[in-house]
């Protein structure tokens, strides 16, 4: 297939690397006006012992910023951050083909709504992963930790994709197409909620956060965000969703949160779309979140520092 790919961030790369393997023709849309760029993938796999064990680096070449590829892609995958979504429609979408699937890849929620209004047309799938990547520099990728993809359609156009599931799955396994792509997209914010916002005040990795001083304060994250999951019609409970955040604390125990790097290279974060989402659906039902609301205030905080630097 011939794909583009908006942002070359390090879950960007990672897609593109692995979908390179299996012989799709990758395209970047980026930032920079370069017409190519190379990228070395430090990749892992797992071990049937459910081991993650590190693979050779491999170099891969990609063509970028070039109009009429973007005009011949079979799908454009957007990976840039939430905040930066809408940016990256607007750059492109006099180019893009007409019927062209779109699939959006981000962190958090809370882009469908301008996603819904600015692409009547096309067919839009949301997907949510929590495969992990690190980007230390402009040249590598690091492949940190595994874990499932799911894809989904986003409006009716996009039902017919699901094979698209079964492409993804053959470059990153796991993946799987979800009927309701919001849930595991609400899933999947629970545990940044949990996870992204403390590991960034604290300066931590995420595996710290599974000492005891931090107990308390996730429990209640996690009952705040399954009152406000149920009232979205999802059958949670807090001490599953507590459940799921200890196992993602301990699978990605040495990585440091895409918050906590956002906070240390002092970039905005995603906050507005992780814990605003879910203090703005409370809202809507009525439910208190003091715990995630002072989280998003301190993560503010930790922003405009930036700023005032
Ligand atoms: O998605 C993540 C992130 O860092 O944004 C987690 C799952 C917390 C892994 O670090």
């Amino acid at each position: 297939m011939q794909i583009t790919i908006l942002g070359a961030g390090a879950i960007g790369c990672l897609w593109a690397c692995r979908l390179a393997k299996q012989d799709h023709h990758i395209h970047f849309w980026t930032r920079t006006d370069k017409p190519s760029f190379s990228i070395v993938l430090n990749d892992c796999v797992q071990t049937k012992d459910h081991a993650q064990t590190p693979l050779a680096p491999e170099l891969f070449d990609f063509t970028s910023n070039n109009i009429q590829s973007i005009a011949k892609s079979e799908l454009i995958i957007i990976t840039v951050k939430a905040f930066q979504v809408e940016q990256a429609l607007n750059d492109i979408f006099d180019h893009i083909a007409p019927h062209t699937p779109i699939m959006i890849m981000h962190n958090g929620m809370g882009t469908q709504q301008h996603v819904k209004t600015r692409l009547v047309d096309h067919p839009i799938l949301y997907a949510t992963t929590s495969q992990a990547a690190f980007k230390p520099n402009k040249e590598h990728i690091n492949h940190t930790g595994l874990g499932p993809t799911w894809l989904g359609a986003f409006n009716q156009s996009a039902q017919g994709f699901a094979s698209l599931a079964e492409l993804f799955h053959q470059a990153l396994a796991p993946c799987g197409w979800h009927h309701d792509i919001n849930e595991p997209l609400w899933q999947k914010l629970a545990i940044n909620c949990a996870i992204n916002p403390l590991s960034a005040i604290h300066r931590c990795q995420n595996g710290e956060l599974a000492t005891p001083q931090f107990h308390a304060v996730l429990t209640q994250v996690c009952h705040e965000v399954a009152a406000v999951m149920q009232a979205e019609g999802y059958a949670v409970t807090a001490k599953k969703l507590k459940q799921t955040v200890d196992t993602v604390i301990k699978a990605t125990a040495a990585n440091y949160s895409s918050m906590y790097q956002d906070i240390f290279q002092q970039r905005k974060t995603e906050i507005d779309y992780i814990t605003g989402y879910l203090i703005t659906r409370a809202k809507v039902h009525g439910i208190a979140v003091p715990m995630n609301t002072q989280l998003w205030q301190d993560v503010k905080l930790l922003e405009q520092n930036h700023d005032d630097k």
